[in-house]
């Protein structure tokens, strides 16, 4: 049944003249095991506990003390038996109490009436002891009048809150199980004669640059009066007018605003003036192409859950913007609604989602699915309704979303129809039903690269049915998630922005996710740690599944998400194939570069050798090549001439705002890129002579004990040297991807390579060098690396060291790394300074690189780390060419010189560095479990594997996997 004893569903305007009192604070409360209490909501709750509302009654308390139970996750599966429309005998259920008094003059007119942001799941409220309105839907708005029942004095406010209801059923959206009222209450006077509903038409015609204004008022009126001050107009409610504006968009957020009159109440508005449309298959903005490069954002706070601030609202806002997010999907339900009024303002397309999940009758092939049984209708009516008339006079949102994973069936068309009823200005999406039968766009979550390409072209497989797919086949393309963001990743974005770029079709996606919800919580001795599930004693839950974000719980941007701000750049600058040739194109769809100065610098050796300007501006949606001959002219041989034949040379090219910058990552602005202008060539090899010591041979500042094993290097002494294969397996390396038969991490396992072992062959000094001969392989394997390490001296304080790995044997798939491994005794290893010539200033990886530019880069090993709610592989810096790392006993540096893979030469190597072992990495479940062990870890590499985003989407593309092949990699170490 839908809510009882409520008021029509209006619109949450921004602004009245109307009285509110709000009734957020300290409640009473008691928690009960069952729904049935068996309190009366006359009893007052004398000598209760209390608790904070808005919040969840779980997180009262948290991090230090759980007093009413704990948070619990699952992603798809329901922690009930599935069972609808019935739920557990076991049902926390809270009683609140508090009292309110209604201010003077409210009851001399007009109603009073109690406004429910959010309540989780289901609520009965009752006043003075009468019950008055039972409701649900639990991320909607709910109005109850209370004026019959108010007493003279103080009243009595009495709300029952079970956690488990019938709509916990289609509540099963991908977070934390959390219960109470956790939004706003608010006490509204409405009075007499007011302003209940607006609906707002604020269309833009590109054609005519006019805007078309239209506010209808309910209950209409015909003293309504609309104004807009700004404008010079006024008119009255439901007329139409016309008048020159400056349209609304992401990139230019023009806000009106919009007075609505009556002689009861004045209701301020914001309009945007902008039109959404769907033209011969392009999703369309203002009559140009709207690309949404966006991400989906779940309500959420380490300490609070959903029931987030103001500040928090306005800082991922604030925080998706410099990142270069245009867009975002309320995965999966409507946000709060100040949250959209920030969206209107600061400049965000919103893909609006109706509160709708039931994925947990998926395992079950979706018997029993609400969402095609006649009797749930009028509910998931209720549901989309209840949004449309909320949140619909947003320019921001720019599509309705039925809701997620809810199946397909019967009760699509109905909220569809709905919606329709209501606002036909905006497409409809929908992503459970692939025929798309009822919506506008066609949209889908975590295809391949190569599907999109082909749906991009419009040579997707046929849908059985001739008539949808002949619809579906023109309409306009949505990823609603793509890139799942989980630990370390989401690896290849380009991919699919590319093709975003290159086809009308493709009118973008959404990233999965911008948050991970880890929960402020403490370890028995108080340290403090984020949980995941599995962390609260759930007897089911989903694990490390709810850290899949792109800002980690204390909101530290995750090297994803700063790939995905140089991935969504509004000014993309690309190496082409021609030689010495970066492609710069203006992603605005309104806007032109002359806001960004287009700043070159030459870099090598990590010093600049020279810098300029390109005087250029670029219209929006324009695209030009520039060679760095033709704008350095004869200079650039020139200085490459006078270069060290060692380095590598880098034509870096960035959009640098001339204004207002809101905190773009400083390196990277409205847009960077590269490309290598001259390779490195690797020095000739060192002719110096190893000398024989009593226990072996000293080679510079190595000393090799007689089985050739590193013994110390410089002051440092060696707790391990050899080569290596294996790394602390990231989630999207440990979880398997649909489309492959087996996972890279389980590959690796069956390969033995987080087990390796090294037999010793020969040792031998030749032409003065020592030769190593081993075999590198895992317990229970018979694959594996065979392995000749040379050791030089160049001159007293330096060695010239040659990895070359082979391939011996079998080999499943994929290798993490090929490369050498080096454990230095260093009591302070995360202090050391490490100072470096190549990709920087964030780590990078073979399909996640956008973000690192070649330079010169400093951090200290500690700041080399990602630390990721649950620890993995992190921290890898590519393309190093020169490393000087700041031991205890003096620096020690490193050069690059050639590494090959493959027998590719890759220009310089991929350099890692931790104060622990890869093991301990692998091993930890939460980042407080990792203790520095004395060593410093270094990986130089040459080459690693990428990152891809098999936890939920394909894993690593064909061109960024490492695979089992000959490699070589000479580093030249200097103490
Ligand atoms: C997809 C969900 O829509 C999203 O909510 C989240 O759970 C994501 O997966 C994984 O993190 S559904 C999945 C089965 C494709």
């Amino acid at each position: 049944m839908p809510p009882t004893g409520v008021r029509a569903p209006r619109s949450a305007v921004p602004g009245t003249d109307a009285a509110a009192v709000a009734l957020d604070g300290d409640w009473r409360f008691r928690l009960f095991p069952t729904a049935d209490t068996g309190v009366d909501p006359a009893d007052p709750g004398d000598g209760w506990g209390s608790v904070p509302v808005p919040g969840h009654w779980q997180l009262a308390g948290a991090p230090d003390a759980w007093p009413h139970g704990r948070p619990a996750y699952t992603n798809v599966l329901f922690p009930v038996p599935v069972d609808p429309p019935r739920v557990p005998r076991d049902n926390p259920t809270g009683e609140y109490r508090r009292a309110f008094t209604v201010p003077a003059g409210w009851r001399d007119d007009g109603r009073v009436v109690l406004r429910f942001e959010g309540v989780d799941s289901w609520f009965e409220v009752a006043v003075n002891g009468r019950v008055l309105a039972q409701s649900h839907g639990s991320r909607l708005p709910t109005e109850v009048d209370v004026t019959d029942a108010l007493g003279e004095g103080p009243n009595l406010l009495a709300v029952r809150v079970t956690q488990w209801s019938a709509h916990t059923y289609l509540e099963d959206q991908d977070q934390w199980w959390l219960s109470g009222i956790f939004r706003d209450v608010t006490l509204l006077h409405r009075p007499a004669g007011g302003v209940e509903h607006v609906t707002l038409h604020a269309a833009y015609d590109h054609a005519t640059g006019e805007g078309v204004l239209r506010v209808a008022v309910e209950p209409a009126r015909p003293d309504a009066v609309v104004e807009v001050p700004e404008l010079g107009l006024r008119t009255r409610a439901g007329e139409e007018v016309r008048a020159r504006v400056e349209p609304w968009s992401a990139e230019s957020p023009r806000l009106y605003d919009v007075l609505v009159r009556t002689a009861a109440e004045t209701v301020t508005l914001r309009a945007g003036f902008r039109t959404v449309e769907v033209v011969g298959g392009v999703l369309t903005l203002n009559g140009a192409p709207l690309k949404l490069r966006g991400v989906n954002r779940h309500e959420f706070e380490p300490t609070r859950g959903r029931a987030v601030t103001r500040a928090t609202m306005l800082a991922d806002v604030l925080d998706m913007k410099r990142h270069h997010v245009n867009a975002v999907r309320t995965s999966h339900y409507p946000p709060h609604p100040h949250f959209l009024d920030l969206c209107d303002e600061h400049g965000l397309y919103v893909v609006d989602e109706n509160d709708l999940e039931t994925h947990g009758f998926e395992p079950l092939g979706w018997r029993g699915n609400p969402t095609d049984d006649p009797a749930w209708e009028p509910l998931l009516v209720d549901r989309v309704t209840r949004m449309v008339r909320r949140d619909a006079h947003h320019p921001s949102v720019v599509m309705w979303s039925l809701g997620n994973e809810a199946g397909a069936g019967c009760n699509v068309g109905a909220m569809a129809a709905a919606v329709r009823a209501l606002d036909a200005s905006r497409p409809l999406h929908y992503e459970g039903d692939w025929s798309s039968e009822h919506v506008d766009v066609y949209s889908r979550m975590y295809p391949t690269s190569e599907e999109t390409a082909l749906i991009a072209r419009g040579e997707e497989a046929p849908l059985p049915d001739a008539t949808l797919d002949a619809r579906r086949r023109v309409m306009p393309f949505v990823l609603c998630e793509y890139a799942h963001a989980m630990g370390n990743g989401p690896g290849g974005l380009t991919e699919y922005l590319d093709l975003v770029d290159e086809h009308a079709r493709l009118a973008g996606g959404f990233v999965w996710e911008w948050f991970d919800h880890g929960i402020a919580t403490r370890t028995a001795d108080g340290e403090p740690y984020f949980g995941y599930g599995g962390d609260f004693g759930e007897e089911l839950h989903d694990g490390t599944f709810i850290a899949d974000g792109l800002l980690l719980p204390d909101r530290t941007p995750s090297p994803g998400l700063v790939e995905l701000a140089a991935a969504y750049a509004p000014v993309r600058v690309r190496a082409t194939q021609a030689p010495r040739t970066l492609e710069l194109r203006n992603r605005y769809a309104f806007t032109s570069t002359a806001h960004a100065r287009l700043v070159w610098t030459l870099v090598a050796d990590g010093a600049v050798l020279a810098e300029g300007e390109l005087d250029d501006v670029l219209a929006p949606g324009e695209r030009r090549e520039v060679r760095a001959d033709d704008v350095l002219g004869d200079r650039l041989d020139a200085l490459l001439a006078d270069l060290d034949p060692t380095a590598a040379a880098w034509w870096v090219l960035r959009a640098v705002p001339r204004g207002d910058d809101p905190g773009f990552p400083a390196h990277l602005g409205l847009g960077a890129g590269q490309v290598l202008v001259r390779a490195p060539v690797p020095p000739p090899r060192a002719t110096g002579k190893a000398v024989p010591t009593a226990g072996g041979w000293r080679v510079g500042p190595v000393e090799l004990d007689a089985t050739g094993r590193p013994v110390r290097v410089g002051g440092a002494a060696v707790r391990l040297a050899r080569a290596d294969a294996w790394r602390a397996p990231t989630d999207n390396d440990r979880i398997r991807s649909w489309y492959d038969a087996v996972g890279d991490g389980e590959a690796w396992e069956r390969a033995g390579l987080g087990r390796l072992h090294e037999r010793v062959d020969d040792v031998r000094a030749e032409d003065g060098a020592v030769v190593v001969t081993s075999r590198v392989a895992g317990a229970a394997t018979d694959c594996g690396l065979r392995v000749r390490t040379t050791w030089r001296t160049v001159d007293e304080r330096t060695a010239d060291l040659v990895v070359e790995l082979t391939p011996e044997g079998r080999w499943p798939g994929t290798v993490a790394r090929l490369g050498w491994l080096l454990a230095l005794e260093q009591p302070h290893a995360g202090g050391v300074r490490v100072d470096w010539t190549g990709l920087g200033p964030g780590e990078s990886y073979a399909d996640s690189h956008l973000a690192a530019l070649a330079g010169r880069w400093q951090h200290t090993v500690d700041e080399l780390q990602t630390r990721y709610t649950h620890p993995q592989e992190n921290g890898a810096r590519r393309g190093v060419t020169r490393a000087v790392l700041g031991l205890a006993d003096g620096p020690l540096t490193l050069t690059a010189g050639e590494v090959r893979v493959a027998h590719r030469t890759v220009p310089g190597l991929e350099l890692t560095a931790r104060p622990w072992s890869d093991r301990a990495l692998a091993e930890a479940r939460h980042p407080h479990e990792l203790v520095p062990d004395g060593a410093l870890w270094l990986h130089l590499d040459a080459v690693q594997h990428g990152l891809g985003s098999a936890a939920c989407g394909p894993g690593v593309q064909a061109d960024a996997a490492a695979r089992p092949a000959p490699a070589t990699l000479q580093v030249r170490l200097r103490a």
